[in-house]
């Protein structure tokens, strides 16, 4: 079964929780460790990445260590065409619609196309549409950063990356940022759209964590909660045990 069937499947039972890894923050023994810890507190799928170049070799020691300690798929996340690994199970194959530099909506994506014909690495398709405050992905990208309350430009550009073809829309708000993405322009956009939503950026808790889920998110990210804790284990568990239990 691929990657994207997992994903489908593990949604037919409920919502998801995919932890981010950036071996750029915690190297990669520090990032192994988080995926230990955050495979025993029950995260569905690991995404390996970050806006921050990290080259190929860190990426591949990473993706080692991680699969000598957990049975979990690892979804590459890359920030540019040189973040790939082969010993990934899958790479986010993403456009980010709405940046204002062509190399973010179809550049990097050129440039690793031949490379990731030559491996078994699946292609996930993902629109990636960044948000206020949009933190560093923002900043990198040059992201035209959509307003928390402009439901109709979230919702053209999700629908646009249906309508293109593409699996997953991610809704970002930014690494670290200090609010997600608003649960208004979640459930409006949850209604109309036919593939699964994926929102990060700026959940840290399990009541946030819940009002995104409880939304419309179909999968939710976090990143930054795990890389400051002390406790990954402990801070996780909560979080990923809400997102299981909630219900649209
Ligand atoms: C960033 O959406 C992810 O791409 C995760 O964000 O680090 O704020 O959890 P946080």
């Amino acid at each position: 079964m691929s990657v994207y069937e997992n994903i489908l499947k593990a949604l037919k039972k409920g919502k998801i929780h995919m932890t981010l890894i950036d071996p750029a923050t915690s190297g990669p023994e520090g990032s192994a460790d988080i995926a230990f810890e955050a495979y025993k507190a029950g995260t569905d799928f690991i995404m390996l990445g970050g806006s921050t170049e990290i080259s190929p070799e860190v990426l591949d020691k990473t993706t080692d260590l991680m699969k000598e300690k957990i049975d979990l798929e690892i979804i590459l996340f890359p920030g540019s065409s040189s973040m790939i690994t082969k010993k990934a199970d899958a790479i986010y194959f993403m456009s980010l619609l709405n940046s204002s530099d062509i190399e973010y909506i179809v550049g990097h994506q050129k440039k690793a196309s031949i490379y990731l014909s030559e491996t078994n690495i699946e292609k996930i398709p993902m629109g990636y549409v960044i948000f206020k405050p949009g933190m560093t992905a923002g900043r990198v990208g040059k992201a035209m950063l959509i307003d928390r309350d402009d439901i109709k430009t979230a919702l053209q550009y999700a629908l646009t990356a249906e309508y293109f073809g593409m699996k997953l829309v991610y809704f970002e708000a930014g690494s670290g940022a200090d609010k997600p993405v608003s649960e208004q322009i979640i459930t409006r956009t949850k209604g109309k759209l036919s593939i699964p939503l994926i929102v990060g950026g700026g959940i840290r808790d399990p009541i946030t964590a819940e009002a995104i889920a409880r939304a419309g998110a179909d999968i939710i990210v976090t990143g930054t909660v795990a890389e400051k804790t002390s406790n990954v284990y402990d801070t996780l568990k909560p979080i990923i045990n809400i997102i299981h239990k909630t219900k649209n």
